[in-house]
C-alpha cells in the first residue's frame, strides 16, 4: 500500500530544519545560515519511494511576535503544524534553553497528530543534553532519534525515513508528481538564494530587512537574464549592501549565480539592484506583494 502526506517539521529558530530537509532530499530545497530566522516561507521538499512519497514541510522556527514579520512567521508555523499529516519535533541541543525543546515536544503532543522526536546537533551536545533531553521526553511516549544533520545523509535516513513511513498515512496516490523534489518554482528559488547570501554576508539586523524579488526571467537570448531586486527596508542599510565600491553586492551576486547555475545546469546571466522599500517589515500589504501570504 502506498503511504504518502504532509511530514510538517516544527523547531526553534537555527535548530537545523532546513540544512535536514535538504540532507533528506539530496538537493538543495530550503536556504540555511548560521542565523536564526532564515526561513521565512513554507518549503516543500518531495522524497519519492516506490511505495512512499513524504513530502516534507520546511517552515520559520517558532518565536513570539513583535514585527508584522513575526507575525507573519508564527501563522506559517501555526498552519504548517494544521496541515502537517504528521509532525517531527526537530531538537536541537545547542538551543538556549532545554524548557523550550521541552516546550516545543508539549506542541507536537497537543497537536494530536502522530508525531516523534528528532534531537538535532547531537555533534553539539555536552553536560549529557541529551540524555536529560530524553529523560524529559519519556512522558510523551514517541520514538526519539538522535541525529547529526550535517554529516552522513545516507544514515540520516534510514534513522528517520523508516518512522516517517509507519506514520505516513495511507494513500492511493502520490499527491506531487514523482519527477519533481519540491514545490517551488525556478524563481522562487533564485530569490531565495539571493537572500541567503546576503544572510551569509550582512549582520545584525540588516539581512531582516532583507527581501528579494525576481524582477526579470528572460530565456530568450543565448544565456538566461535573471534581473533581482534586493529590497531593504531602511534607506541606511543601501551602504551595507553595496559595500565599499559595491564590492559586497558583487560578492552576493557572484555567489549566487555560481549557486544557480549548479542547481540550473548551465550558466545563467544574474543582476542584483538594491532597492528601498521602507518599513516592509511592518507592512502586510508590503508583504503579501513579496510572496509572504497568511494562510487561513
Ligand atoms: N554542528 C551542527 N550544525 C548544524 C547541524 N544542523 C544544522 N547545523 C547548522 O545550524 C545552522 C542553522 O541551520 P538551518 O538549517 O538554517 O536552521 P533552521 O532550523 O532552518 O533555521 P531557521 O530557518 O532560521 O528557523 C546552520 O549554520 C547549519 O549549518 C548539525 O547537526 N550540527
Ligand atoms: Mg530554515
Amino acid at each position: 500500500m502506498m503511504k504518502a502526506g504532509f511530514v510538517s517539521l516544527v523547531g526553534l529558530p537555527n535548530a537545523g530544519k532546513s540544512t535536514l530537509v535538504n540532507a533528506l532530499i539530496g538537493e538543495k530545497v530550503g536556504i540555511v545560515s548560521p542565523k536564526p530566522q532564515t526561513t521565512r516561507k513554507r518549503v516543500i521538499g518531495i522524497y519519492n519511494e516506490p511505495n512512499m512519497q513524504a513530502c516534507f514541510v520546511d517552515s520559520p522556527g517558532y518565536i513570539e511576535a513583535t514585527t508584522e514579520l513575526n507575525t507573519f512567521l508564527r501563522e506559517e508555523l501555526k498552519g504548517i503544524i494544521k496541515d502537517g499529516d504528521m509532525l517531527i519535533a526537530v531538537l536541537n541541543l545547542d538551543a538556549r534553553k532545554l524548557e523550550d525543546l521541552v516546550a516545543l515536544a508539549d506542541l507536537a503532543s497537543k497537536s494530536g497528530k502522530k508525531w516523534f522526536a528528532l534531537i538535532t546537533k547531537m555533534d553539539m551536545d555536552k553536560d549529557l543534553r541529551s540524555e536529560r533531553l530524553r529523560v524529559e521526553l519519556q512522558k510523551y511516549n514517541v520514538p526519539i532519534v538522535n541525529v547529526c544533520a550535517v554529516r552522513k545523509a545516507e544514515k540520516l535516513r534510514e534513522q528517520v525515513l523508516p518512522l516517517v513511513r509507519e506514520m505516513l498515512p495511507e494513500s492511493p496516490a502520490p499527491l506531487f508528481n514523482n519527477d519533481s523534489y519540491t514545490t517551488q518554482n525556478v524563481r522562487d528559488l533564485i530569490a531565495e538564494i539571493v537572500r541567503e547570501k546576503c544572510f551569509e554576508t550582512l549582520h545584525q539586523e540588516v539581512p531582516y530587512g532583507v527581501a528579494v524579488k525576481v524582477v526579470k526571467f528572460d530565456e530568450t537570448g543565448k544565456l538566461p537574464r535573471i534581473h533581482t531586486e534586493i529590497l531593504v527596508s531602511r534607506e541606511s542599510f543601501v551602504p551595507m549592501v553595496l559595500g565599499a565600491q559595491g564590492r559586497r553586492i558583487k560578492h552576493i551576486g557572484t555567489e549566487a549565480r555560481k549557486e544557480c547555475e549548479r542547481i540550473m545546469g548551465k550558466k545563467i546571466y544574474l543582476e542584483t539592484h538594491v532597492k528601498v522599500k521602507k518599513d516592509w517589515t511592518k507592512n502586510a500589504q508590503m508583504m503579501k506583494e513579496l510572496g509572504y501570504v497568511i494562510n487561513e
